[in-house]
């Protein structure tokens, strides 16, 4: 964070009984600690931060089905932040200002917003994140973005780092489920490649719905992370799991564990191999450019089933899972799951695959035996991966360098080390171990049960996000994080990367429409005070200073659609108030320097007050005031 992100010291804003010393927040100014990183007397890293220490890590955590993403610092592993993205928030007002309601809104299909409009009044209200990741320029993190999937809703968001907040949901035609998600690395995102995981009818309408041999397809879907527009989909055999991208922006990797096609498990599972999908970005983008694809649903198609040139099919035991692209630019791990093995391949011989002058098992490279359940591996940039083994409950660190020797018929001991995690581990993560600045310091095991571990909290009980130590020839378990459901998997950026503003810029485009509305109606948004009316639309316009709204009140008539635009003029570093309804339902988040709004109808008749509900001041209880809401005359 730099100084020019904060907000300028020294502003007169002593008003109201010494706001500042009052509210107890600090005025800017500290500079940044460095923390001093110690090691402790077993030779492990220190995970200790000490009070006003700050944490060398961020840590995005992934919230599964409750549709979030969480900010962690590592390695202390203490929550920070939560970031609402596909569900509803009761703190920040998300799914209920207009703001966030427009983001949740006009991404989605047609069919898809008239469905959520007759059965949740607009709003999807779930969603089941799963695989948080930065964007990257040069195949490293550049602390613009953060994407993430909704495999519940078939959905992409993308989250604003400089002010965390979901600024984009798109949903993606023709797929069902996105599962895995990957950003370009290189050049830069660039794209953001999205999978989807279920086989459905193309289009999925009604009009074909058996034979899914015949007729149901997974698509593999490109979208640009710059206008979050969808740019083409591939249509491929079998469903798609996991994905990853390489770090020259020529190839992209999805695993697909039901190359049967199957709709039941029997099925699925029947094979003893499925397969590794190897997309050729050139040769996409050529077909797109030639016009050789179908327009469905308004996106571009192109075939990618066997046989088609922008796809090769590597056979890979057996339901494959994780897919990892290594901080080398060279191997892939794709993880075996139902094989205790993990498949290697070098995308140095991938160029000849596609030209046909070698098979698909030819770029297989090293196929070491780990353990039981391999899902997912990590890498530390010294040539180690570390595989989660999910039916083991271990994490197994091996040498990619061995494998391959070991695959090519030498006497190489691969494995280094099993260390058991506490329980059953689905993804992992190292720190900047997706890039190609993986500095080996820090690995978390995701794990899926905790069990005897922690107090019982009752029959649903919290996950185990364990702290391990990497920087050694041995890894060191170091910490329980007890976690709710469910982090799959974790993005650890160094802190440097991610550079997050202290108050919002008054040109910000998050508040646009109300800007334009504002304008129209002769308002001045950093100084309102005032009530307009525009026939049974009544727009309320107030600013919040602790520890008072510019209007302490307000009248309206029954049956008006009433817009209210809170404009927080603080000034101050951590100032934020909220604006709560009683007895609407209604609340939101106004940070410092923020405008928010949010509209309702003045159903209810009577006196209501309304309250901020961010504790900002002494007298925050105090920060309140009145809707009169006069009743329809008879
Ligand atoms: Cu293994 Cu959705 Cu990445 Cu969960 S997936 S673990
Ligand atoms: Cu403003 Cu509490």
């Amino acid at each position: 964070m730099t100084d020019d992100n904060r907000i300028k010291t020294g502003v007169s804003r002593r008003t109201l009984l010494g706001t500042a010393a009052l509210s107890g927040a600090a005025v800017v100014g500290a500079s940044h600690l460095t923390r001093v990183q110690a090691a402790d007397k077993s030779g492990a890293q220190s995970t200790e931060v000490h009070p006003g220490d700050l944490d060398d890590y961020y840590a995005f955590n992934s919230g599964g089905h409750s549709g979030e993403v969480r900010i962690l610092g590592l390695p202390s592993m203490r929550e920070l932040m939560r970031i609402p993205v596909f569900n509803i928030c009761s703190a920040t007002g998300w799914g209920l200002t207009n703001e966030s309601r427009k983001i949740m809104t006009e991404g989605l299909t047609p069919e898809t917003r008239k469905f959520a409009l007759d059965h949740f009044g607009g709003v999807l209200p779930n969603g089941d994140a799963h695989h948080p990741h930065m964007s990257f320029t040069d195949g490293t993190y550049d602390g613009r973005y953060i994407f993430i999937n909704d495999k519940a809703n078939t959905r992409v968001a993308r989250i604003r780092c400089d002010v965390m907040k979901t600024d984009k949901i798109i949903e993606i035609p023709n797929a069902s489920a996105i599962h895995g998600l990957r950003p370009q690395r290189y050049p830069r995102t660039g794209y953001v490649f999205a999978n989807g995981e279920h086989i459905v009818p193309i289009p999925n309408d009604g009009t074909v719905m058996d034979d899914p041999q015949k007729n149901f397809w997974a698509v593999f879907t490109a979208i640009d992370g710059d206008t979050m527009e969808i740019a083409w989909q591939v249509r491929v055999d079998g469903n798609l799991d996991n994905m990853d991208a390489d770090y020259q922006g020529k190839y992209a990797f999805s695993t697909c564990y039901n190359s049967e096609k199957g709709l039941n498990l029997g099925e699925m599972t029947a094979n003893e191999q499925d397969w590794a999908v190897v997309f050729n970005l050139k040769r996409i983008e050529q077909a797109i450019a030639d016009g050789d694809y179908q327009e469905i649903n308004g996106v571009k198609v192109v075939d990618g089933t066997h046989g088609s040139e922008l796809t090769r099919y590597i056979p890979v035991p057996n339901s494959p899972h994780g897919c990892n692209a290594a901080p080398d630019g060279i191997h892939v791990v794709f993880n075996g799951k139902l094989s205790p093995t993990v498949t290697v391949i070098d995308v140095r011989k991938l160029d000849d695959l596609f030209d046909g002058k070698i098979k698909e098992r030819d770029v297989v490279v090293a196929e070491p035996e780990l353990g039981l359940g391999p899902l997912h591996t990590a890498f530390d940039g010294r040539g180690n991966a570390y595989t989660t083994l999910f039916i083991d409950s271990q994490i197994v660190k091996w040498s990619l360098e061995k494998a391959r020797q070991a695959y090519a018929g030498q006497d190489a001991e691969y494995i280094a080390q099993k260390l058991d995690v506490h329980y059953q581990p689905g993804h992992n993560h190292t720190t900047m171990g997706e890039t190609r600045e993986a500095d080996g310091k820090w690995l978390v095991s995701l794990n899926k049960f905790s069990k005897d571990r922690f107090l019982n909290v009752g029959p649903l009980k919290p996950e185990n996000d364990q702290l391990i130590d990497i920087s050694g020839d041995k890894m060191k378990l170091v910490h329980d994080g007890p976690s709710f459901a469910e982090p799959h998997d974790m993005l650890l950026v160094r802190a440097d990367v991610v550079r997050p503003k202290n108050a919002w810029d008054r040109d910000d485009p998050w508040w646009d429409d109300v800007r334009k509305q504002a304008e129209a109606d002769g308002v001045t948004l950093e100084s309102a005070a005032e009530v307009i009316r525009d026939g049974n639309k009544v727009r309320v316009y107030m600013t919040s200073v602790a520890p008072v709204f510019s209007l302490n009140r307000f009248e309206v008539d029954e049956g008006d659609e009433v817009t209210v635009v809170v404009t927080n003029v603080e000034q101050i570093e951590d100032l934020t108030h909220g604006f709560t309804l009683s007895g609407y339902g209604l609340a939101m988040e106004v940070s410092p320097q923020q405008t928010s709004s949010i509209t309702f109808t003045a159903s209810r008749p009577g006196v209501h007050w309304y309250y901020c509900q961010w504790f900002c001041h002494a007298l925050h209880m105090e920060m309140s005031g009145q809707m009169y809401v006069k009743p329809k005359k008879a």
